[in-house]
């Protein structure tokens, strides 16, 4: 688009301020079309960012391989940068905004010599919905154009609905690589240090600074940033929730559907349950969001959730036929592939494919492979990047501007050992205590150690915008906006049990849907349970197993109290709850001792 194709004064002045700042060689307004995609898309292949795949086994399909040190979120380097410290929290980091500002200015100034401006109008939410919010990403990467256009509606509408005077979040992303007259460029451009990349939102101005990586959250800023990070700030003001949750459709073998979102940390199995293929027969599992949820009581009382995003930023590695059905069948055609494996015919693989590893093939970072290297050939955390109309359970409803009425949340995490396969809470304060209860080993998602537990409060430790303790209050008050009986119920669950061998107990997958069985039958009343200290679990007969290879004493460790187990998880709980001082809600408190004294420790 060679003229200015709006007439937003705001936003005209913005993008000359920050084109003059990076001085970036061209300035170019993306307009969405299939046509500036796959131009995007060779250009990429001339650069070498991007490798075509076989277009009879992978049609419309592309590879990147990203720089060693850029592979994921870097959580150490995100900031919010609120105007009082005390609102970022101890859970994030925080600088002062002015400080910020000065000193990103410096690293932003000349960052696009040499390098095209893309300007990038997104919304997040389907245009026509009243809650979705508009962005402009101005980014020097083309690699975050063609991402972008796949995971939210993006072009030259969302233009036309902003207008001359509507608002935006100002979202700035370099990856930090000036080119200078001459000098070639690399694959994948980024800064390679990782104590020179910036991920910073400011809450109060609803503008979001990114500098040095161009992996994933990092970088396509309408996701974690915007619809979680940016989008949780404004929804505590507003009474409504931007969580890290799936949305789910779940339909009986008597025709009665529930919606349900679930809420596990990143690289914890939301992609999976949200698209899974039930082993029960007669159920049906519709997908309406794998990752991020934005919910809001409606007029009938109940919550409406509704996926901001139009695309799966998919963790490959574990995806298979057997595993994930569905989006293997996503993933067929039409997706950019990052961080995987090229086979000798041009087609991609990574570990746990569900097919046997290629003789020899180029790993992720473009070393040759054979299975007996040592090395794995995809990164951990390798994505695929698909439409989500491209799934083939996706629901009917998932662009409904008005979202879904959500039935049950549940919260989950990798814990090999102690929490439940599945623990319904009594009550909606006691459901927010286990929220903000969840811990989970980490994952290759951030960069960072993986395997070690961490509380991660509703999966959303890397994502609140906000004082982690305001955000508990905030869903405590979700019971005082509407009629308590409308609230969804809270379960808790845990695919993740191991034994003392290290096997999982648990098969999980299209088997989880026993679980979501279960949690429908407590929605309807007619599932079996039984009180407990820590909630209510299913009785001996209450979970449908049938078919199932699951042995009766694993079923037992799955559905057990472990009195050892929570003696040292309340002692953790506790701790984590120190953090947040006098922020912690009274509510909370009491359902700590209250869960101490049921436990009689
Ligand atoms: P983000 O996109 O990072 O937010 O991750 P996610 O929560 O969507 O996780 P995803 O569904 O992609 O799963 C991550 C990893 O967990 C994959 O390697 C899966 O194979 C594995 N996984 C998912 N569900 C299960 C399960 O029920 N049991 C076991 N054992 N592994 C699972
Ligand atoms: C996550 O880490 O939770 C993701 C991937 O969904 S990213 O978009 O990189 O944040
Ligand atoms: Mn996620």
């Amino acid at each position: 688009m060679s003229t200015v194709p709006t007439t937003n004064r705001k936003l005209m002045d913005w993008v000359k301020e920050v084109a003059k700042l990076t001085q970036a060689a061209n300035v170019y307004w993306c307009d969405g079309s299939q046509a500036e995609y796959d131009r995007l898309c060779q250009e990429m292949v001339k650069a070498g960012t991007f490798t075509p795949l076989n277009q009879k086994l992978r049609p419309g399909c592309f590879l990147a391989r990203s720089h060693v040190s850029d592979v994921a979120r870097v959580e150490d380097r995100t900031y919010i940068c609120s105007q009082a410290k005390e609102d970022a929290g101890p859970t994030n980091n925080w600088a002062d905004p002015n400080e910020m500002k000065t000193m990103m200015t410096g690293l932003y100034s000349g960052c696009m010599q040499g390098r095209t401006m893309y300007v990038i109008p997104f919304s997040m939410g389907p245009l026509d919905s009243p809650i979705a919010k508009i962005g402009i990403e101005l980014t020097d990467s083309a690699y975050v154009v063609v991402n972008m256009r796949i995971m939210t509606r993006m072009g030259k509408a969302v233009l036309d609905k902003l207008g001359a005077t509507g608002s935006f979040v100002e979202c700035i992303h370099s990856v930090g690589a000036p080119l200078k007259p001459g000098q070639k460029d690399v694959a994948w451009p980024c800064e390679p240090d990782p104590a020179k990349k910036y991920i910073v939102h400011f809450p109060e101005e609803q503008a979001i600074w990114s500098y040095g990586s161009g992996y994933g959250g990092n970088a396509l800023l309408g996701k974690k940033c915007l619809a979680l990070r940016i989008a949780s700030s404004i929804a505590r003001k507003e009474g409504w929730m931007a969580e890290h949750m799936v949305i789910l459709a779940l339909t009986s073998p008597a025709g009665k559907k529930h919606y349900v979102c679930a809420a596990f940390p990143s690289a914890c199995g939301k992609t999976n349950l949200a698209m899974m293929q039930p082993s029960l027969p007669g159920w049906s599992v519709k997908c309406l969001g794998d990752d991020i949820a934005w919910i809001r009581v409606g007029e009938d009382g109940r919550l409406y959730a509704m996926n901001p995003e139009s695309g799966f930023f998919g963790v490959a590695p574990g995806t298979s036929n057997q595993s994930n059905p569905n989006a293997m069948k996503t993933i067929v055609k039409d997706t950019i592939f990052t961080n995987v494996a090229l086979t000798p015919e041009g087609d991609i693989w990574w570990e746990d494919m569900g097919i046997p590893a290629p003789a020899k093939a180029i790993d992720w970072e473009g070393k040759e492979w054979t299975p007996d290297c040592g090395r794995k050939a995809a990164h951990a955390n390798a994505r695929f990047t698909a439409p989500a109309a491209q799934c083939p359970v996706i629901d009917e409803d998932w662009q409904n501007p008005a979202g879904v009425p959500i039935s049950a949340f549940l919260f989950g995490g990798r814990r090999p050992s102690t929490i439940p396969l599945v623990n319904e809470a009594f009550s909606w304060e006691h459901g927010v205590f286990m929220g903000s209860s969840t811990g989970s080993e980490t994952t290759a998602a951030a960069l960072g150690k993986a395997g070690v537990l961490r509380r991660d409060p509703f999966a959303m430790l890397p994502f609140c915008g906000y004082h982690m303790g305001d955000y508990f209050a905030h869903w405590l008050s979700m019971a005082g906006r509407t009629d308590r009986s409308k609230l969804p119920k809270v379960f808790f669950v845990n695919w993740f049990r191991k034994s003392p061998e290290g096997k999982w107990l648990w098969p999980g997958y299209g088997d989880n849907s026993r679980v979501l069985k279960w949690v429908c039958e407590r929605i309807e009343g007619t599932g079996k349970a039984v009180k407990t200290a820590i909630g209510n679990l299913p009785t001996a007969d209450g979970l449908d197993l049938s078919g199932l290879k699951t042995t009766p004493e694993d079923m037992k460790q799955l559905l057990a109290v472990d009195p050892e187990g929570w003696n040292a998880e309340i002692a953790d709980i506790s701790a984590n709850y120190d953090k947040f001082g006098a922020k912690l809600p009274a509510a909370l408190k009491k359902e700590l001792e209250g869960l101490k004294q049921r436990l009689g420790v």
